[in-house]
This record gives structure tokens, sequence and C-alpha cells, in this order.
């Protein structure tokens, strides 16, 4: 897959994309991210990216031929057509469901805004789909696009170990991960759960999926209407008081 970013900022790339996982997969082929400046298609002498907005008002707004001049040469680099993904705080929020979708596309193109936005041109008559990575204002499309590059590149066959790729179904289940510890069996006091070291297998199973439940239902209660729960769990869940460590640490300091 290959992804086109069209940033002001092609530096802050740098780092957070050669790591790790990202990294393997641009070394595999798997992955292919091309940094493009947008300045270097401004059309006048000073290389302007923005203006005045019409009608008035704070801020600058992207003007639209250095965009529409930029995604058309872009365009250009590569086959097929890429899907042009514009970062915005009024995007569709992202989630597993439309990394999915976007993971299927071999080829974005993501704009990164900066200012207070782009020229409404540019969303109407360039842009495919708009993207948010949630409702928290951050200074541009920046970090919003290698969010968005992490998390579509992982659903790339062959980019993930295979345990890794197994493991990642978890969250498409719609419940919490289970409280997971490692040596020492005692920590400062502190104890792993019996059951863990028990060596009961089955016991170990039941116990990690009662306390998805009890975590879900304390910290998430709106991914539990859709998770998939038997008729057993869900009266399970009923009768169940929800402990104090299901609660996050903010909740936990609320009740003291
Ligand atoms: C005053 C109104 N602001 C909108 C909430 C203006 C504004 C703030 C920040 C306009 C653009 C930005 C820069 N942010 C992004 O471009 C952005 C973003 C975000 O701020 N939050 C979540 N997802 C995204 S994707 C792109």
């Amino acid at each position: 897959m290959r992804f086109e970013v069209l940033t002001l900022f092609p530096e802050m790339f740098s780092g957070p994309l050669d790591q790790s996982i990202l990294k393997r997969a641009q070394d595999a082929d798997l992955v292919e991210i091309a940094l493009h400046q947008l300045r270097d298609w401004a059309t006048d002498k000073h290389q302007t990216v923005d203006d005045y907005p019409f009608g008035g008002g704070p801020g600058m707004v992207m003007k639209p031929d250095p965009l529409f001049g930029a995604v058309e040469a872009i365009q250009l680099l590569a086959e097929p057509p890429a899907e042009v993904v514009l970062l915005t705080p009024q995007g569709r929020r992202l989630d597993t469901a439309l990394v999915h979708e976007l993971a299927a596309a071999p080829r974005l193109l993501l704009i990164c805004g900066r200012y207070e936005g782009v020229d409404e041109r540019v969303r109407e008559h360039l842009v495919d789909r708009e993207v948010s990575v949630g409702d928290v204002v951050v200074s541009g499309g920046e970090l919003p696009a290698m969010l968005l590059i992490d998390a579509v590149a992982r659903r790339i066959p062959g980019v993930l170990g295979a345990d890794d790729a197994l493991r990642e179904e978890s969250f498409d289940e719609q419940l919490l991960e289970y409280p997971q510890y490692t040596r020492p069996a005692e920590f400062r006091g502190w104890s792993v759960p019996e059951v863990l070291v028990s060596g009961h297998h089955a016991n170990v199973a039941t116990w990690r999926r009662q306390q998805r439940l009890l975590r879900t239902r304390a910290r998430r209660p709106d991914l539990l209407e859709r998770a998939d729960l038997s008729d057993e769990e869900r009266r399970w869940l009923e009768s169940a008081p929800t402990p104090r460590d299901a609660l996050d640490a903010d909740e936990r300091r609320r009740l003291d």
C-alpha cells in the first residue's frame, strides 16, 4: 500500500514512521510512504499557501490552487489513482470500521490541514473522504495522519507478525482487554491474582472473560451494547457488582 502525504511539515513524519513495525513494513515494501511539501506547489514568489477568509473572521484559510496543483501532480506519480483523504476536525471519526475501509485502498493521499481550515472548494471537488481522529483539537492534520497511517498499515497482511495479527481481533470483538501481569508474583506487597498462578487453564479463561466484561461495563458501556455476549454472560453481568479495580484511576479517586 502506498501513502502519499501532503503537508507543510514533512519533517514531522521522520521519526514516528521510521520505527519498529512501520519501518519493517517499509523495508519489506509492504508499505510505501511518500512525503510531499505543499509549499512546492505555491504559485507566487513568496510561496504563499494561505490567505484571509472572504467575509472576514479570525485565522487564515488554505488556498485552493496549491492544493489542487499538488494533488493533481501527485496523482500522476503512481498508479492507481489515490483515494484523497482530508484530515479535518469535521471529518468522520476514525474507528476500526473506517480503518478497515481505508486499508482496502491500494493508495491513499492524505492532505494535512493547517490554519483554520481549507477553502471549501477543496472539500467539494478534490477530496473523497474527510477524517477526524476524535473530539480533541490538535494543531494540524499531521499527527492525525500519522495515527491513521499506523492504524491502517497494521491491517495490511504481513505487516504484523502472525501472533500480533491474531490478537488484533480482540478490539474488533468490542470488549476491553483483561488485566495482565508478569513476574514477580509479588511486587511491593501487591500479589498477582491467585487464579493466574494456579495453572488451571479453564479457570484462567473464565476469569479473563469475566474481567473483560466487568471492565467494559465500567469503562466503556457504549461498547457493551454492540458486543457479542451469550445470554449466560449477560445474566452473569447483571448480577455482578462492579469491583473497584474495574474502574479507571480517575473514577477510583472520585470514590475515595
Ligand atoms: C475554532 C475551530 N477549530 C475547529 C475545532 C479550528 C481548527 C482547529 C484545529 C481547525 C483546524 C485545526 C487543526 N486540526 C486538524 O487539522 C485536524 C484534527 C483535529 O484537530 N482533531 C481531530 N482530528 C483532526 S484531523 C485534522
